[in-house]
């Protein structure tokens, strides 16, 4: 007997508006001064959203990990909207281990965990095992609420272990997102992602799918057939459709909060995410 509650009639929309990937240069539309960020989190929020992930930007619009910007960023999204602000402890492909667990300390309600290393495009996303139960045990006493970021079938398997190892998670949830579709990962299938939900834990309490790329609308149509959630954003998809830019992170979301009007289902506030999560004690 399967203890994940599925509530069937709420839905959480995370929204990950900029990633670590796509340059501003390449697309000037990405989110990636605190201004942008915040006037985005405030639409998404406004539109459906209940979580933000955030990676953070530089002056010169590159990836970083710097201490002040990130608490900044948590502190300033947090005063602006209600949103769970859940910060990306996978950075880009070239932080430092020691760098990405160091993002706890900004104090952020939530933050990923990959649970493994992957192939990702023509780089490689490192997570070895040791680093991914030193992060885990440090969100335990920081008292951040993990998402478990899972590209991959043996990344199910691998948090079947971390949780038999060391527990549940601060807050008592286990929330999960699939990231489908990454060159190297699993693929963005309805077969995919119904074979992943099949395996997880019995501890997990919710979870959310994104398909990278083209794969964006196939995992979420998926997802919400089996009665989870979505995320959505900049990261993981720059088009609405062939040749159709996404001008906006809140397009992705209301298109996210329409297919899940038609699947019956309703977005959850930031405060209804906070209870999903076990964020509220
Ligand atoms: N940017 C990727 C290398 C996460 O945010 O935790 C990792 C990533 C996952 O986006
Ligand atoms: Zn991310």
């Amino acid at each position: 007997m399967r203890a994940m509650t599925l509530d069937r009639s709420s839905l959480l929309i995370t929204v990950a508006p900029t990633g670590a990937e796509t340059s501003k240069a390449d697309c000037p539309a990405l989110p990636t001064t605190l201004e942008e960020l915040v006037e985005t989190a405030q639409r998404c929020e406004a539109a459906g959203a209940g979580m933000v992930h955030l990676h953070i930007r530089d002056a010169a619009h590159r990836p970083t990990l710097d201490q002040g910007r990130l608490r900044e960023s948590v502190v300033a999204l947090k005063e602006a909207t209600d949103l769970v602000v859940q910060l990306s402890t996978g950075g880009s492909v070239h932080d430092p281990l020691e760098d990405r667990l160091k993002v706890l300390d900004a104090q952020p309600d939530s933050c990923s965990l990959t649970m493994g290393t992957t192939n990702f495009g023509d780089d490689v996303f490192l997570n070895p095992w040791p680093f991914v139960c030193d992060l885990y045990q440090l969100s335990q006493e920081r008292r951040v609420v993990p998402e478990f970021e899972l590209f991959d079938l043996g990344h199910v398997t691998a948090l079947h272990r971390l949780l038999d190892t060391f527990g549940l998670p601060y807050g008592g949830k286990v929330h999960v997102d699939l990231v489908m579709g990454v060159p190297g990962g699993m693929p963005g299938t309805a077969d995919a992602l119904v074979a992943a939900v099949a395996a997880l834990p019995a501890e997990v309490t919710s979870w959310s799918a994104t398909g990278i790329g083209r794969s964006t609308l196939p995992v979420a149509l998926a997802s919400l057939s089996k009665g989870g959630h979505l995320r959505v954003g900049m990261e993981d998809v720059l088009t609405l459709a062939k040749g159709v830019p996404v001008v906006h992170n809140e397009q992705l979301v209301t298109r996210a909060v329409e297919l899940g009007r038609m699947a019956q289902r309703t977005p959850m506030t930031g405060a209804q995410t906070r209870e999903l999560l076990g964020l509220t004690g």
